[in-house]
């Protein structure tokens, strides 16, 4: 997920635009350091650094630093395609003005449409993982055909499923993959989980499947996403029995969310979540920070 942009010619900055404020790190500190090394890069070559979970793609041309600031666990490739596209779509309009004075006094702020547009074009990858039978499938559905009543039978999903979600999300564009939850696909999961800026952990909201979550689960996600966000969904909260949310997330280490899966009242609700952990406008855990003893 590509969360933001930075443009600057000798230490002035010409142009940005912040569509998930990072509010974990000193962006301005942060910002000078990537444009120094920037500015010594010989033209349209790109290089990346990471800091905690957050990776900075940049490169320099026309004396001028492009850095994009992009989720530490989504593609390289495909922040280093998107920055080589802004850039182009940015020379294409302000080339001469660069290669001139104009620059001083040129309003930038038009590019922000651009900007989004290319943003836009590279999907945010949503991971719904949890054990067969809690729900996923159920939720996947729930939120890409609104159209239809979301599934009431079990029809365990072989290896992995995807699907995009075009809604409310703009500029995001997710792509939602559903994992297999039998115990055979698990070890799987890693193959397709790659890339994940967010994780959401699917519960049925009773102790054996939250165990389960913890022993099982939990190895996979931290080995192979660390830098992703993550959410617990309650699920199921219908049944007699099911622990509250707030009790789910404190076994969990995760904070979670209510939910009632296979009821379409629910769409609402779910695509909220997803827009509130991508926008970070909700407690979310990093999957590499919870605590597992
Ligand atoms: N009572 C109740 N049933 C639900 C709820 N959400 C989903 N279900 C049902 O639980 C079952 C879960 O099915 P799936 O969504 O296919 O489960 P899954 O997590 O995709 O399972 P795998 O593909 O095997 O990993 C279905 O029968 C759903 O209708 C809920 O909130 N309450
Ligand atoms: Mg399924």
């Amino acid at each position: 997920m590509i969360r933001e942009i930075h443009v600057y010619r000798d230490g002035d900055l010409l142009f940005s635009d912040v569509i998930v404020p990072n509010h974990d790190l000193d962006t301005k500190a942060v910002m000078m350091l990537v444009a120094s090394s920037a500015k010594k890069l010989p033209e349209w070559k790109i290089d990346s650094m990471e800091i905690e979970r957050f990776r900075y793609v940049y490169m320099n041309s026309h004396d001028t630093q492009f850095i994009i600031t992009t989720d530490r666990q989504a593609s390289v490739q495909k922040a280093t395609e998107a920055l080589m596209q802004m850039v182009s779509k940015f020379m294409t309009a302000f080339e001469r003005v660069l290669e001139s004075d104009d620059w001083k006094t040129t309003d930038f702020s038009p590019f922000t449409a651009g900007f989004r547009s290319i943003v836009s074009r590279v999907p945010v990858k949503v991971c719904l993982a949890g054990h067969g039978g809690t729900g996923k499938t159920t939720l996947l559905e729930l939120a890409t055909l609104p159209s239809q009543a979301p599934p009431q039978e079990y029809v365990p999903t072989f290896f992995g499923d995807k699907a995009l979600l075009k809604a409310d999300f703009g500029p995001y564009v997710f792509s939602i993959f559903d994992l297999g939850g039998q115990d055979r696909f698990v070890q799987e999961w890693g193959k397709i989980i790659r890339a994940g800026s967010i994780v959401v952990i699917v519960t049925d909201s009773t102790r054996e499947n939250i165990a389960w979550t913890r022993r099982v689960a939990y190895p996979v996600l931290k080995n192979e996403l660390p830098y992703a966000r993550a959410i617990a969904i309650a699920n199921k909260q219908d049944l007699p029995g099911a622990l509250s949310p707030e009790e789910v997330g404190k076994r969990l280490g995760v904070p979670a969310y209510g939910m009632q899966a296979n009821r379409r009242e629910f769409r609402d609700r779910w695509l909220q979540l997803l827009k509130g952990v991508a926008f970070e406008e909700i407690d979310f855990k990093v999957v590499g920070e919870i605590e597992v003893e």
